[in-house]
């Protein structure tokens, strides 16, 4: 079972910030896909919840210098 979590973002100013983002949480172990939309702020990050906590997704994000909080989560069928 995969889970779908979107995350509200601050501080993103511009569309190199979305590919820095992007990358650095489709590296991450058990994260299958993240795509950002530049104009909401809001990154959509398909994952494995038994190999990765969306805490961890949400530490990396900010560590880059944009804060983030999950505003959703839904469970993907398999
Ligand atoms: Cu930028």
């Amino acid at each position: 079972m995969m889970v779908r979590e979107t995350f509200q973002l601050d501080n993103i100013h511009c569309p190199s910030c979305v590919a820095k983002i992007e990358k650095a949480v489709a590296a991450m172990r058990g994260v299958s896909s993240a795509r950002m939309a530049f104009a909401t702020g809001r990154l959509a990050v398909d994952y494995d919840p038994t190999v990765i906590e969306p805490g961890a997704i949400a530490a990396t994000v900010s560590r880059l210098g944009y804060p983030a909080r999950s505003i959703r989560r839904q469970e993907l069928g398999s």
